[in-house]
């Protein structure tokens, strides 16, 4: 059925949904207009429109890159990334993809809160909307000793935490995964402290490295990646890099990690990539590339960027830096 392209939206707006999925007029006629097969007054078919109200931010991509960010070695291919996760949500193994696929990211809704001027909950495509998307060539390092480097997209987390305006007194921020353990079956698993959490200094969550991601390979995130957003902390071990965020809280007190709080001997709240400390299960002096039929690369100091973040943590004695 072919419908007037208003009066299908009037009917989207009309059903049985939560009012969250919905856009605002003035984002909807931005959206209308943007997409140039949508001419506002012309017909089109039902299910374009509901295309577009999926992820209204597809618009965004590709992005521009950023030609600040360069890498020594060349990018994995999307097909390694997205095959190969830790995202323990969905299982405690690295071929998660298709069962996170149960993930829903929209409506989705973000809340920035405690140590802040107000509290703030917004919808995602709202958050994303008011952000600049970029892309940057970035190289990640899991603790697990494999490596990948692939272009993100996504937004400094400066911009948010500028959002967000927390007060004088704030020192980190704490961020947190969805908890839904009807859709993560790995949420089930009670000896683990769901939900998902890590933390940052506010000097790191602002230093010019530090992305919220939305998106990877030009496209909006994949679920298995961390759909809707994540962080992505280059230099710090992939753990840090906290997937499908709901919440971002600013306080005075540093947190307890999700990882930390399993195993805290293993899994401090820094976490520095680092090649001269191994890890007590794993070696981290080489690192295996993924999709490079088992060809090891050596690791690197704050896995590359020390001229960015070394003076981080410069003032910081008697601190486990790499663990
Ligand atoms: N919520 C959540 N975030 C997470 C994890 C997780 O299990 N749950 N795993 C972390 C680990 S150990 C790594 S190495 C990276 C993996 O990111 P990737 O699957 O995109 O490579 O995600 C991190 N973020
Ligand atoms: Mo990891």
């Amino acid at each position: 059925m072919l419908l007037r392209f208003k009066s299908s939206w009037e009917l989207q707006e009309s059903a049985a949904t939560p009012e969250s999925v919905f856009m605002d007029r003035r984002r909807l006629v931005k959206a209308m207009s943007i997409a140039p097969f949508l001419g506002i007054g012309t017909t089109l078919p039902y299910g374009k429109a509901n295309a577009v109200m999926a992820d209204p931010t597809k618009r965004f991509y590709p992005a521009n890159r950023n030609p600040r960010y360069r890498l020594d070695r060349s990018l994995n291919t999307e097909k390694d990334v997205t095959t190969h996760n830790n995202f323990y949500e969905f299982g405690s193994h690295k071929f998660i993809a298709k069962e996170a696929q149960k993930l829903r990211t929209r409506p989705w809704t973000v809340t920035l809160d405690g140590m802040v001027e107000k509290t703030i909950v917004i919808d995602i495509d709202k958050l994303i909307l008011k952000m600049q998307l970029e892309e940057r060539l970035y190289r990640f390092r899991c603790v697990e000793a494999w490596s990948m480097a692939l272009p993100w997209t996504g937004f400094p987390m400066a911009d948010l935490v500028k959002f967000a305006s927390p007060l004088k007194g704030a020192k980190y921020v704490i961020m947190e995964t969805f908890h839904d353990p009807d859709v993560a079956k790995g949420q089930k698993q009670f000896w683990y402290p769901w939900p998902y959490r890590e933390g940052l200094t506010i000097e790191e969550a602002t230093n010019e490295l530090t992305l919220i991601g939305t998106g990877a390979y030009g496209k909006p995130m994949v679920k298995q990646m961390g759909a809707p957003l994540r962080l992505v902390v280059p230099w710090k071990y992939g753990f840090k890099s906290i997937k499908s965020i709901v919440r971002f809280t600013f306080t005075d007190q540093r947190p307890v990690s999700f990882w930390e709080k399993v195993q805290g001997q293993e899994y401090g709240f820094w976490a520095n990539v680092n090649p001269a400390v191994p890890h007590a299960r794993w070696p981290q002096d080489t690192e295996r590339v993924l999709g490079g039929g088992g060809r090891r690369v050596k690791t690197l100091l704050y896995n590359g960027y020390e001229e960015q973040v070394a003076q981080l943590y410069r003032n910081l004695k008697g601190e486990n830096l790499f663990f």
